[in-house]
């Protein structure tokens, strides 16, 4: 059996769980990608008196893919959702409760050129979401699948409940970068960008100036969380951009940075597709060139 079909990713057998440790029979990621699921069998003929032989069964899942340029990254209550709709037409649920947000959304921003990005809302990851706590890989499964990142903190902090820690804006950061490095070790390696939301509230420009000190030196300020939340390697971001999604401050600026960090990924992967090409050229060409010119060419 052949499937041909967009965004997917065939699993085996008993797949429940979304990390990356299952197997993956293949993906269809782009118009016309095809995989083998299951061998067919061969059809009647003389020999077996027209009679065809039975061809594979397999169960199989499929696992739909969310692919988007964006992907927002955040403890509950930072003010994703309401991010995606100073950015976007879209209408997020926001409130002051975790897990507003239960499937992910996704909104377009668009630009003055007509360029449309891809941003999505994801459902909230806490600590511990790499164990598949919270909405865990359910969340984790799509951050995988967006082109960056966009991280947001609260600039004053965020405490889930009031059994668990306060964590500050650098400690978010850092708690994120973990439970990315948890679930799969490359995925802080995706191009991000930070987003310090709430600029609004009081204190705000002093919480912002520590935590910009913080991020300049991570690891002079390691002691401040446990050592096994300790991201391995620290994201380098490329802004970092404080706003407020309540007032719209900073909103345009964001929209100009995230727009600079696409492009100049494509760019990246415009000319290393370049380089390939000459360098498949350049493969073929000299085979070419020794039959016609050189010592031996008898044409
Ligand atoms: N003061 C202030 N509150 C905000 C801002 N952005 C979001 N909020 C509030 O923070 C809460 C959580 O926002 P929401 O967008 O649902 O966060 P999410 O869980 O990360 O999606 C809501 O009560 C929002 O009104 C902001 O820029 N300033
Ligand atoms: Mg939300």
């Amino acid at each position: 059996m052949m499937l041909s079909a967009l965004r997917m990713r065939v699993l085996g057998v008993n797949s429940t769980d979304y990390s990356s440790s299952i197997p993956s029979i293949g993906e269809l990621n782009t118009e016309g990608d095809r995989v083998l699921v299951a061998r067919g069998g061969q059809g009647g003929s003389y020999h077996s008196e027209f009679l065809p032989s039975k061809g594979q069964t397999r169960q199989i899942r499929l696992d739909l893919k969310l692919i988007a340029d964006l992907g927002l990254v955040g403890f509950p209550n930072a003010g994703k959702s309401s991010l995606l709709t100073a950015l976007s037409h879209a209408k997020p649920q926001i409130a002051s409760y975790a897990f507003t947000t239960l499937r992910p959304e996704i909104g377009k921003v668009m630009y003055e050129d007509h360029k449309q990005i891809s941003v999505a809302d994801l459902p909230g990851l806490i600590e511990g979401a790499h164990m598949n706590r919270g909405m865990g890989h359910q969340f984790l499964k799509h951050v995988e699948r967006t082109r960056q990142l966009l991280f947001v903190v609260d600039v004053c902090g965020f405490q889930l409940a009031s059994k668990t820690p306060f964590r500050s804006a650098f400690e978010a950061v850092q708690l994120l970068i973990k439970e990315l490095e948890l679930y799969k070790e490359d995925l802080p390696c995706k191009p991000a960008v930070l987003v310090v939301n709430k600029m609004d509230l009081p204190d705000a420009e002093d919480k912002l100036t520590e935590l910009q000190e913080q991020l300049l030196n991570p690891h002079e300020f390691s002691h401040l969380l446990p050592d096994d939340m300790v991201p391995k390697n620290n994201m380098v971001f490329r802004h970092v951009v404080p706003i407020s999604a309540a007032t719209g401050f900073g909103i345009a600026h964001l929209k100009t940075c995230i727009r600079q960090s696409l492009d100049k990924d494509a760019s990246m992967a415009t000319e290393s597709l370049h380089c390939d090409r000459l360098q498949a050229l350049r493969g073929a060409v000299p085979a070419k060139n020794t039959l016609t010119w050189g010592p031996t060419a008898s044409v």
